[in-house]
């Protein structure tokens, strides 16, 4: 297996020069589900876990935890079943959320992706959602990605165009593709995007047609569409697989399941970066901590008066700045609690260390 196909190149190479000194080999991770990865190496595809040392470097907070994407340097020790994952090369993008149980953790839904494919159904469901299309952008932004934003199911919809309008004046300069995931129209232009060596990944809620989607790129039903029940009786996630695919026409492609809506993690900077407009007006105001709101010298105000700012626009970001100073709220109150859970964490894998060294 070449792991070019995989997405490996000569930085990636020049990166992993210190690993390979130690004998270890190069590893893309395919496959996360919960605590499980299954990674791709050049000997082919094999189930994988933390070698000893690097739980510690997890531990201590050295090391982030792999992510489906990430290249890792592996022990293949050839007579377990299982890989060592010794270590994990500096990631080139990532996307993260907020973790949706423990409010101050930050949760890597992919690494070294390039593209992220913001996916929302014109099905009159409740697939399409502005603010949320608005909030996926930032977290992609943020990550180091680009983002291209898919509306599928247009076979279901009367008014394409209009979804369209409303998207492209949501996404300003982000790409606005509308297709039929089922039908197979308008998939093809999403080609140019995973192009040999890129990673693309699917992101939005359940339902959308991700899946769908992956199966119309792939040209084979490889991934199971339809109602997947993603919550337990107590609304907790049972679903957390992400999955790292190879598509014919050359490039990667990574499906989600189970993500509950994106909560930007860092936010300044991000909200700044989808509403450029706001950001460079506020660099005019008297005040530099101004809130935008009766303040005199305000040059946002200024400028939704004279109609050069469009209101709606502003709307949707004051809306997205009052959730991000209650997220940042939630975070301080839950710091505590987290902290108290990974040190119960560390006691189990140290534990978990220790019996396996004593065998
Ligand atoms: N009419 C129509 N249905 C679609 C389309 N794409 C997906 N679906 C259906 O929507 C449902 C959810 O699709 P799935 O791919 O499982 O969504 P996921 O949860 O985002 O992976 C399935 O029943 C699909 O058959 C589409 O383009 N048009
Ligand atoms: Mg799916
Ligand atoms: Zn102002």
């Amino acid at each position: 297996m070449n792991l070019r196909e995989w997405g490996w190149d000569g930085d990636w190479a020049a990166a992993f020069a210190p690993h390979a000194a130690e004998g270890l080999h190069p590893a893309r991770v395919v496959r996360q589900d919960r605590g499980a990865w299954e990674i791709q190496a050049e000997a082919g595809a094999r189930p994988a876990e933390a070698t000893g040392r690097f739980r510690l470097a997890l531990e201590s907070g050295e090391a982030d935890l792999p992510a489906v994407g990430d290249w890792v340097a592996i022990d293949p020790r050839p007579t377990c079943d299982r890989a060592g994952i010794a270590a994990t090369l500096p990631r080139r993008t990532c996307l993260s959320r907020q973790d949706a149980g423990r409010a101050t953790r930050e949760q890597v839904l992919a690494a070294n992706v390039d593209v992220a494919f913001l996916v929302s159904a014109l099905d009159a469901g409740r697939g399409f959602n502005l603010a949320r299309l608005e909030r996926s952008l930032a977290l992609v932004r943020a990550g180091g990605a680009e983002a291209v934003v898919v509306l599928n199911k247009a076979d279901l919809c009367d008014d394409v165009g209009g979804r369209v309008r409303e998207a492209q004046f949501a996404a300003a300069d982000v790409p606005v593709v509308a297709l039929s995931a089922t039908e197979g129209w308008g998939v093809e232009e999403l080609r140019p995007w995973l192009a040999e060596g890129r990673t693309g990944v699917l992101l939005g809620p359940s339902g959308v047609g991700k899946s769908a989607l992956v199966n119309a790129l792939l040209g084979e039903a490889r991934q199971e569409t339809g109602p997947v029940r993603e919550e337990d009786a107590r609304g907790r996630h049972t679903t957390t697989r992400r999955e790292l695919f190879r598509i014919p026409s050359g490039g990667l492609l990574i499906d989600t399941a189970g993500l509950r809506e994106f909560q930007p993690w860092e936010a300044d900077s991000e909200l700044d970066a989808v509403f450029p407009e706001v950001a460079e007006l506020a660099t005019r105001c008297r005040f530099r901590d101004c809130r935008h709101e009766s303040e005199p010298g305000c040059a946002v105000q200024q400028a939704l008066g004279d109609g050069s700012l469009d209101a709606r626009r502003f709307e949707h970001y004051l809306r997205l700045k009052r959730e991000q100073a209650y997220q940042a709220q939630k975070r301080d109150l839950g710091a505590q609690l987290a902290e108290k859970a990974r040190w119960k964490q560390i006691a189990q894998w140290q534990k978990e260390f220790m019996r396996h060294r004593e065998k």
